[in-house]
């Protein structure tokens, strides 16, 4: 134990990304990326517990009128904001989609819509904060991030700019609309008791927590996995009678421990994703947002919530449903698409997945 700790304390999120720089050169840029996620959390973070103090930021409470009688500017605006500053910085950035951003950003050619050049290497997703109508009540919060390559395979033609292109040549012209089996790294970071900023490069799960004192990620959660089988339901449980046949059922056996695993079930649901997820990873859970009555594909984002956690979630050995497909191989046909979602425990999720499938 002694060793495990020795081996692991200290180990920054700077480190850690500089090692992995070294032994795969070919990441080098993906690591300049991380550097400014890894700077753009941690102001987020700062925003989010002074969010409800008179600042300089901010000029009074949020929500209220400034000295000059500007709208104070909603936080998941200004995290929006920093979080495309910091990326576009890096230079490595051509595009980016964001829950707070209508249609995808170019963040190299703002005149001419999304043209790479040849170090624009990557598309980033993101939802800035995640669950930011819960701050105000001291509830989690999150960022989540996903990085895809842009497809160098796209041709288009230079003349075509926006409304003029053809679907094909607009889904180039953006690459956001990638599935998630394309993502190259996804993180999230949940802002809570700790800052957490949890990652995955496509090879395992990785989490950090923040050291208010240093000022740095440290390496708490190395190669993280979630236990096989749970005993943790995590949905917004006031929309049961709407969802599909099959996973009512489940989770009914679930309740009563009479589903596979025999165990009862209990309740844990924070209605904050990255709170929720992280929770699931830790001790093991089913958290869902799945489709129903009112609304069939759920609540949740699929490019930048369902795809990098399904990622997240899936290098820690856990698995992530709609209840009849793998959320990491559906290709978004829009920026903004909705996706049921069931993610967590391996075991409890095939348990899902089966129950759909005997149900035709
Ligand atoms: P948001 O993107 O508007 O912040 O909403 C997303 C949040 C998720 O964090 C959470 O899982 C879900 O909404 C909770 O929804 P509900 O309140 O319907 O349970
Ligand atoms: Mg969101």
């Amino acid at each position: 134990v002694l060793d495990e700790v020795c081996e692991t304390t200290g180990v920054t999120l700077k480190r850690y990304m500089n090692e992995v720089a070294i032994l795969n050169p070919e990441m080098t840029e993906l690591v300049t990326l991380f550097g400014a996620i890894d700077t753009a959390c941690k102001a987020i973070s700062n925003l989010v517990k002074r969010s409800q103090l008179p600042s300089s930021e901010t000029l009074g409470y949020q929500g209220e009128i400034n000295v000059q009688g500007e709208d104070q500017k909603k936080l998941d605006v200004i995290t929006n904001d920093l979080l495309k500053r910091a990326l576009r910085f890096t230079g490595r950035i051509g595009v980016l989609a964001s829950e707070e951003e209508d249609v995808p950003v170019d963040l190299v050619n703002t005149e001419k819509e999304a043209v790479y050049t040849e170090t624009d290497k990557y598309v980033c997703v993101f939802d800035p904060l995640d669950g930011s109508s819960n701050v105000d009540a001291g509830i989690p919060t999150g960022t989540i991030i996903g990085i895809y390559e842009h497809d160098e395979n796209c041709s288009i033609d230079e003349e075509c700019v926006g409304v003029d292109c053809s679907a094909a040549e607009l889904k180039c012209l953006t690459n956001t609309l990638q599935p998630g089996t394309n993502l190259v790294a996804a993180a999230y970071c949940l802002y809570s008791s700790s800052t957490f900023l949890v990652l995955t490069l496509g090879a395992g799960t990785y989490g950090f927590t923040l050291d208010e004192n240093l000022g740095e990620f440290v390496l708490s959660h190395p190669d993280m996995k979630i236990p096989e089988t749970s005993s943790i339901i995590s949905f917004n449980e006031a929309n049961t009678h709407m969802w599909d046949e099959p996973l009512q059922e489940v989770v009914g056996k679930w309740k009563t421990g009479k589903g596979k695993s025999g165990k009862s079930f209990s309740s844990r649901y924070i209605g904050s994703m990255v709170g929720d997820v992280h929770r699931t990873l830790l001790y093991g859970g089913v958290f869902g947002y799945p489709g129903d009555t009112k609304n069939p594909n759920g609540k949740l984002r699929l490019l930048y919530e369902g795809a990098p956690m399904s990622f997240i979630m899936e290098q820690a050995g856990g698995a992530s449903t709609t209840g009849t497909q793998r959320v990491m191989e559906i290709t978004p046909e829009f920026v903004h698409q909705r996706v049921p979602i069931i993610m967590g425990s391996k075991n409890d999720i095939e348990e899902v997945i089966e129950a759909y499938k005997a149900a035709g």
